[in-house]
Parts: structure tokens; sequence; C-alpha cells
């Protein structure tokens, strides 16, 4: 069996208790470098005074670790500066907070040819490559230049924007040339899939080849939808842990009898913590009958503090908190409870489950691993209620939720009283539904169809080409 190289900005390898203290996407990472006995590369998250050009190599829980550390001005320009100033609000449709500089893009171009000059030395000819997220775009046309023939595969984690928002970037075609020299392109949902063949045809003039390749910029490449999932049965575990337990109680002790609103997100503003917010007020103001019965716990683990963007954002947030508080609350009573704290995963399932209603009401969201998480923590003689924004890519698969328009606090208002008012047979024949799906389309799906499409790739390019049709012009609509 070939190696499996991955590649991502950040590395989070199994800590010293296991598996647990990991979020799904490191562990679905590291099982699958377990199996393919591969290695995990990139930054280790410390900044150095100079480049050095070293890496430092680890085992951690049965898999191999290679990192690297950055300089300041690397981690300026390239993570707090083109990843998430430029590229992250742009592809999350919020070009009002988009920033280009000149200084970004060469500090993202120069981090990205360290990543390869580093990495090339530990590639074997055999092994197979996964690049991971849009910090990491250029890395596979820079392993190219020096000579990687390997199947080299990405998978974006966040949505593809509409290729007129994708025109507003510059250097946009530079971008998405670097996506050509992947051998396959994955993207959580058809949508976003969609949107980047938009671009290509129309923008880039490419072509589609009857087998769904795409090509352009003289080369081609396969893009598919591999929709992320959750270890299903390890959360259900994880909710019958003792700490998942003790969580569950003590939070169920709380509610004092109440229906309990949950949102658990990263402080972002792709989330639509503070749309939330405004809903749950307008509910609160338009039925005052349903104070006291009713309360909002939103979990928010601080992020990106160093993009002012975030900064604001959390100060509007508090803003928003304090005033519905202040408006709202009685001496026995708050509306909003504003926790900004991680928990471990053990505390998190107990806490979903706890919850009457799930509001995951992002503005734009890849895919949104917490709507799933939710559903595997629910018992399923009294399941909560998933209010799932349409614009989360998970809407697309998980369709038995409420689904809802999150910039409409009416909308998001009228869903919550539904889910509080749904009789229990309904709630239970949605959440069975919801739950078949988690479990089906898991996280060792999404890994094992990757892989399994990177190592067809492999294959192709293994024999001589066959003459491939061209198909004919695809008509927008
Ligand atoms: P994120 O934007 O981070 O991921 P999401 O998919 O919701 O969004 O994952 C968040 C993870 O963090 C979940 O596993 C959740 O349990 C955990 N988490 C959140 N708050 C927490 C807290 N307070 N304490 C502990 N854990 C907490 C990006 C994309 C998504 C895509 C994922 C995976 O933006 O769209 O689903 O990658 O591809």
């Amino acid at each position: 069996m070939s190696r499996l190289i991955v590649v991502s900005n950040r590395v989070s390898p199994p800590g010293p208790e296991g598996a647990s203290s990991q979020g799904g996407l490191a562990m679905a990472i590291s099982a699958a470098l377990r199996e393919y006995s591969g290695i995990w590369f990139g930054w280790s998250g410390q900044s150095t005074p100079q480049y050095t050009g070293q890496i430092s190599v680890q085992r951690a829980g049965g898999v191999t670790v290679a990192t690297m550390d950055l300089e300041e001005q690397d981690i300026q320009e390239y993570y707090n500066g083109y990843a998430n100033r430029t590229l992250w609000p742009l592809f999350h449709y919020r070009i009002d907070l988009t920033q280009y500089e000149r200084s970004y893009g060469s500090g993202y171009a120069r981090v990205n040819a360290r990543f390869a000059e580093m990495l090339m030395p530990l590639i074997a000819p055999d092994d197979l490559i996964w690049v991971q997220d849009y910090h990491l775009i250029p890395l596979g046309r820079e392993l190219r230049e020096r000579g990687a023939k390997n199947a080299i595969g990405f998978f974006l984690h966040i949505p593809w924007p509409a290729r007129e928002l994708m025109a507003t970037l510059p250097r946009h075609r530079q971008l998405v040339e670097a996506m050509f020299h992947y051998d396959v392109i994955g993207f959580h949902t058809e949508e976003w899939k969609n949107a980047f063949i938009s671009y290509v045809l129309y923008e880039a003039g490419g072509m589609q080849v009857s087998d769904g390749s795409l090509r352009a910029f003289g080369r081609t490449t396969l893009p598919q939808a591999f929709p992320i999932g959750i270890d299903a049965q390890g959360f259900v575990a994880l909710k019958q842990s003792d700490a998942g337990v003790e969580s569950y109680s003590r939070v169920q002790e709380s509610k004092l009898g109440r229906k309990m609103l949950l949102g658990v997100d990263r402080l972002d503003y792709s989330k639509g913590i503070e749309e939330r917010f405004l809903a749950f007020e307008r509910l609160l103001s338009e039925h005052p009958e349903m104070k006291q019965e009713i309360f909002l716990l939103q979990i928010s683990t601080p992020t990106r503090s160093e993009v002012d963007a975030y900064q604001d954002m959390v100060t509007r947030l508090d803003a928003h908190s304090g005033r519905i508080n202040g408006a709202f609350a009685e001496m026995d009573w708050i509306p909003i409870r504003n926790v900004h704290r991680v928990h471990s995963r053990e505390e998190l399932a107990g806490i979903y489950r706890a919850a009457d209603v799930a509001l995951v009401t992002p503005l734009r969201d890849g895919m949104n691993l917490v709507a799933k998480e939710f559903v595997a923590a629910q018992d399923e003689e009294d399941p909560g209620v998933l209010v799932l924004s349409r614009f989360a890519g998970a809407a697309q698969q998980m369709k038995e939720a409420l689904i809802v328009n999150p910039f409409s606090v009416e909308d998001v208002a009228d869903a919550i009283r539904k889910a509080l008012a749904m009789p229990v047979e309904e709630r239970r024949n949605r959440w069975r539904a919801l739950m078949d799906g988690v479990e089906r389309e898991d996280i060792l799906a999404w890994r094992d169809s990757f892989v399994a499409s990177l190592e067809a790739a492999r294959e192709r390019t293994a024999k001589p080409p066959k003459p491939a049709r061209i198909a004919a012009p695809r008509r927008e609509g």
C-alpha cells in the first residue's frame, strides 16, 4: 500500500490522552495516516526569528508528524494576511471585509514555496499527497515545479465563491490556475464544485470533459464533491462517557425545566451569531409569554483575535447580548448565557444532548460539523430539533432539519417556535432520518472516497490516456 502524505496549515496530532482531545477532522487525518503509514506535514504554530529550513519530526499517537516554524512576517502576511483577511472573507461572500495587500499575496506565495521546499525531500515516488484547505492552494504547483510527479489531491474545507466574487480578487486567474496542478479537487458540496466549474468555463475559457474532468491552462483536473462527516459512533460514545454524562446532568439541572436553545461556534462572522441573537430578541419581543420558558446558551470559541474584523465582531456580539439581557432579564431568569470557552469533546457531547433546539445558522459555511455532532448526541426517544441555515453545506444533506434563511430574523424566530412546539413523534422521525445520514456519510466515508479518487488518478496517469470526448459547452443556468 502506498504512503499518504497529508499537508495542512497546522497539524494537530493526537495528544497523550488519545484521540478524544482532537477535533473530528484531525481524528480522521490521524486515522488515515495510521492506516497508510504516512506523514502529516504543516506549520508548528511557532514563530522563529529567521527561516531555518529545518523540519522537526516526531511520532505521536502512531502518526509521524513533521513540522516547520514560520517567521513572524510569514505569520502576518500568509496566515493573518492572505489566508484570514483575504481568502476567508472572500470565499464566505464578505467582500466588504476582504482586504487585498500586495504584501499578503507575496507572503502567501513565499510560505507555499517554503512548504514545498521542506516537503520535497520527504516525498517518495509512490506517495499519495493530500493538501488541505485554502492556506495551501499554490502548494501543488510549487511541488510540480520542483519535480513531484505524484498523485496530488486538494480538499477545500470552505465554500468556493460565485465567479463574480472570485473576479474581485487581484490575480484570481493565477490562484485558479494553481488548482490545475492537482489531480483531484474536493469540495464539500455540488454547489461549491459547480461554482468552481462555472469560473473555469466562463472566466478562464476552460472546458469540461465527458468523464467530469476540467481542462484549462493547458492542464486537466477532476473536481468532485466529498461531503465531510463526523465520527458518528465515536460521538455517541463521547456522550455516554463519564464526562459527557456529567456535563449533560449539569446543564440539565441548570435548565430548571426551561427549554434550551443552543449555539456552538468558533467566534467567526460567517457563523451568523449576531443575526441569531437578533432573531432571539425578535422572538422575545413578539412573544413575551415565552420569557421564563426558554433561554439561549451560546458557546463560542475565540479565534483569529489578531484580525480586526474578529475583534469588532466580538465587541458587537457582547453589545447585543448585553442589550438583550438588560432589556428582558428578570431577577430569576436571563435570556442569553454567553460562554466564551473551549470545552472538551465529551463535555460538548453532553451539552448538545441537553439542548432542545440547536441553532446552526451560519451566513455561509463549507459544511458545518456542529449540525452533525448535535444530531449524533441526541437521545433517540426524546431528540432535540435542528434549525439549520440553508447556506451551510450541511443543508444539502440534512434536509429533515428545519431549514432557515439566517438573514431573516422572522424566519429564524418562526423556526424556533416551530421547533419548540414540534410533537415528539415528528421529532423522532426527523432525527432518525438525520442520524441515518450522519452515520452513513461519516468521516471515514469522506476519507476513503477521497483517497480512492486519488488512487484512481494515479492509475490513470500511469496508463496511456484514452482520447477523451469533449462535452458540449454548458449553458449557464
Ligand atoms: P469550522 O469553521 O471550524 O470548520 P465547523 O465545521 O462547525 O466549523 O467545526 C467546528 C468544530 O469545532 C466542531 O467540531 C465543534 O465541535 C468544535 N467547537 C466549536 N466550538 C467549540 C467549543 N467552544 N469547544 C470545543 N469545541 C468547539 C471548517 C469549515 C466548516 C467545515 C469544517 C470541516 O469552516 O464549514 O465543516 O472546516 O471541513
